[in-house]
């Protein structure tokens, strides 16, 4: 059944890259990879990036990238933007920009779009970082536009969310989701080299202090970057290293590492049985009777929805 599992977990890039196809398209083949590769997956290190389109996210994966080949980790690259209607390899900006890259077997990037993906931009990055992690990256990093409640919830994916801020927002940090804060357990102020970023990280210092804490509890440094000229990059990712260290020692990693695999699978469980109900309601004779009886008004949609779901005949699976 499983056609690309066994090669892409000894690191097949073809095979690998082939399965995230595969699951995007929501082919139920994909699914059976998925559970032979699984086993093989929870040692990935999962960093999640977040902010504003132009904030020099995309520029700071690939500093961040190099940074890690330096340290000899080899990296896997999620790039979601809900707005582009492209997916599979990399988008023409990112493609030319990853190009140091390129030639780089340690590099495996892979963007997408909201083409194609049936189960969410959400599930897609999720599976996307099984494969990745499956295939041996040590880090797999996730760019994602916006914060919080946004379509991808990268609080739910990765083990260290990073926050990038700019200069110029001015009361945008407040306009930013107010979740902003308790979500970030890193806070990048990047294009440090225009004015106003001082203003922005004392801000945030601030805000920060406020954040509820005691002394056991992390506290999120935040770090100026200049992006474009590899400003930074090495604090960052120190403190991304940081991070994991609180979490390994405070035995919070697994913690986080089981809610993230407990948070998919009560999604999964959501998507299914909305699926299966869904298409055992739109077949049901009792609706049709309903919907004319709704049309009358002879009954209440309380009323409705209750018979309709008693009427039910569906396998769950
Ligand atoms: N001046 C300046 N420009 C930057 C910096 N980092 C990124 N940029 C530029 O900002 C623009 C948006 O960057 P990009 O990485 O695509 O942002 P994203 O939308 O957050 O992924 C690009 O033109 C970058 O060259 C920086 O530190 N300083
Ligand atoms: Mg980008």
């Amino acid at each position: 059944m499983s056609q690309y599992a066994e090669k892409a977990i000894k690191g097949d890039i073809l095979s690998g890259a082939r399965l995230i196809r595969l699951l995007e398209d929501g082919d139920p083949a994909g699914i059976e990879d998925l559970k032979v590769l699984y086993p093989h997956t929870g040692n990935a290190y999962l960093i999640g990036l977040t902010g504003p389109p132009g904030a020099g996210k995309s520029t700071l994966v690939d500093q961040i990238v190099a940074e890690f080949r330096s340290r000899e980790k080899t990296v896997g690259v999620i790039a979601i933007d809900p707005s582009s209607p492209f997916s599979g390899g990399a988008i023409l900006g990112d493609r030319v920009r990853m190009r140091q890259h390129a030639t780089d077997k340690g590099v495996f990037v892979r963007s997408m779009g909201t083409r194609g993906h049936l189960g969410g931009l959400s599930r897609a990055a999720y599976e996307t970082s099984l494969v990745m992690d499956a295939m041996g990256y040590d880090v797999v990093l996730v760019e994602t536009v916006g914060v919080g409640q946004d379509e991808v919830s990268i609080v739910d994916l990765a083990h260290t969310t990073v926050v990038v801020s700019l200069p110029g927002m001015g009361d945008g940090i407040q306009a930013m989701k107010a979740g902003i804060l308790e979500i970030g357990d890193v806070f990048i102020v990047n294009k440090a080299d225009k004015p106003g970023a001082e203003e922005v990280v004392q801000n945030l210092e601030i805000m920060l202090e406020m954040r509820d804490h005691d002394e056991k509890s992390w506290r999120p440094p935040v770090i100026k970057t200049v992006a474009v000229e590899n400003q930074g990059i090495t604090e960052l990712v120190d403190a991304f290293m940081g991070h994991r260290q609180y979490l390994v020692d405070g035995g919070l990693l697994e913690k986080r590492r089981y809610s993230r695999e407990l948070h998919f699978a009560q999604e999964l469980v959501k998507e299914i049985a909305y699926r299966k109900i869904s298409d055992a309601v739109a077949g049901s004779e009792t609706l049709r009777e309903l919907v004319a009886a709704l049309k009358n008004r002879s009954i209440d949609p309380y009323t409705a929805a209750e018979k309709l779901l008693r009427g039910l005949n569906f396998d769950p699976l």
